[in-house]
C-alpha cells in the first residue's frame, strides 16, 4: 500500500510541486482548465497521500479504495498528484491533451494510471460512485468510496438524483466532497444561479455535513475525512470552501483562468510565486 502520512509540511510541499508540475503541463498543451484544478490541489493530495488505501504499483488491487473525480475538467490536478504518487512517470504529464497520450482533457478509465471513471460531463460522477459503494456493500469489501463534485455540479438535476441516491441506500462507505470556489464558466455562481444553502441541502438529503471554511486547510481536510470514516448510517459529505485559481496571486478568483491556461508570462509569474524559477 501506498505510504500514507499526515505531516502538514511534508503535504504542503507536495501540494507546491503538484500545482507547478500542473501548470507546466496546462502551459505545454496551450488549452485546460487552471483555475478548478488549481482549487482542488490540498482536497486531491490529501486523499492520494493521506487517506486513501491505494497502491500505485498495484493499481488493480481488489481492495483499494476508489476515487472519483467528477468535476472531469479539473484532471489536470489529479493527473499531477498521480504522477506525484508513483502511477508514472512525471515526465508523460508533458503529454497532456496531445493525440495518443493517455492524459486527455478530461479523465477516461485507466487503472495503470489510477483513473476509476471516465467523467466531464458534468453531474454523473456521483451516481459512478453511489454504483461503486453499493457493489462494495454487496462483495462485502471493507472499502471506501470518494468523489469530487464541482459546485456548478449542484446546479444539474442528476446530481440531486444521485444525492438521494446515496441517503436511500445508506452508503456510509461514500464520502463526497464538494470543492466549493463559487465560480463556474462564465463567472460568479451567484450572479448566473446561485445554489445557496448548500450544506443545508445535503443535510435536507439525509447526509452528514462537514463544512470546512478552508477548504486548503491540510489539518481541516484531514479532520473532516476522520469523521467521515466514523460516521455510520449515512454517506458524509464535506463543502470545502476554496479558491477558484488558488495559489498563484493573477488566477485567484478570476473566473477568465477557468478553461484557460497560462501564457508564456503568466507561467513564469506562477513559478515564482510558487518558489521555481522558469
Ligand atoms: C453536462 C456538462 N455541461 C457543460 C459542461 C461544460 N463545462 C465545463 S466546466 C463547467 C462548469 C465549471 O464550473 P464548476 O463545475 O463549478 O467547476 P470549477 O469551478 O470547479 O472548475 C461547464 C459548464 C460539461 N463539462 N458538462
Amino acid at each position: 500500500m501506498h505510504e500514507r502520512t499526515k505531516n502538514v509540511d511534508i503535504l504542503k510541499e507536495i501540494a507546491r510541486r503538484v500545482r507547478i508540475d500542473l501548470l507546466k503541463a496546462l502551459h505545454r498543451a496551450k488549452s485546460g482548465h487552471t483555475g478548478g484544478s488549481l482549487s482542488s490541489v490540498e482536497i486531491l493530495v490529501s486523499l492520494y497521500f493521506s487517506e486513501l488505501r491505494h497502491n500505485p504499483k498495484n493499481p488493480r488491487w481488489g481492495d483499494r479504495d476508489r476515487f472519483v473525480l467528477s468535476k472531469g475538467h479539473g484532471v489536470p490536478a489529479l493527473y499531477s498528484v498521480l504522477a506525484h504518487a508513483g502511477y508514472f512517470a512525471r515526465e508523460e504529464l508533458m503529454s497532456l491533451r496531445k493525440p495518443g497520450s493517455r492524459l486527455q482533457g478530461h479523465p477516461e478509465y485507466d487503472l495503470e494510471i489510477g483513473i476509476e471513471a471516465t467523467t466531464g460531463s458534468l453531474g454523473h460522477g456521483l451516481s459512478a460512485a453511489n454504483g461503486m459503494a453499493l457493489a462494495a456493500r454487496m462483495d462485502g469489501k471493507d472499502i471506501r468510496i470518494y468523489a469530487l463534485l464541482s459546485d456548478g455540479e449542484l446546479q444539474e438535476g442528476a446530481s440531486w438524483e444521485a444525492i438521494t441516491t446515496s441517503s436511500y441506500r445508506k452508503l456510509d462507505n461514500l464520502c463526497a466532497i464538494v470543492d466549493r470556489n463559487r465560480f463556474q464558466n462564465d463567472g460568479a455562481m451567484k450572479d448566473i444561479k446561485d445554489i445557496e444553502p448548500v450544506p443545508d441541502k445535503w443535510r435536507a438529503f439525509g447526509w452528514e455535513v462537514e463544512t470546512l471554511p478552508d477548504g486548503h486547510d491540510f489539518p481541516s481536510i484531514l479532520s473532516a475525512f476522520e469523521k467521515a470514516r466514523q460516521t455510520k448510517g449515512k454517506p458524509f459529505v464535506i463543502i470545502a470552501n476554496t479558491i477558484k485559481g488558488k495559489g498563484v496571486s493573477i488566477f485567484e478568483n478570476q473566473g477568465k483562468y477557468h478553461g484557460v491556461a497560462p501564457t508564456d508570462d503568466e507561467l513564469k509569474v506562477a513559478l515564482n510565486e510558487l518558489g521555481e524559477a522558469a
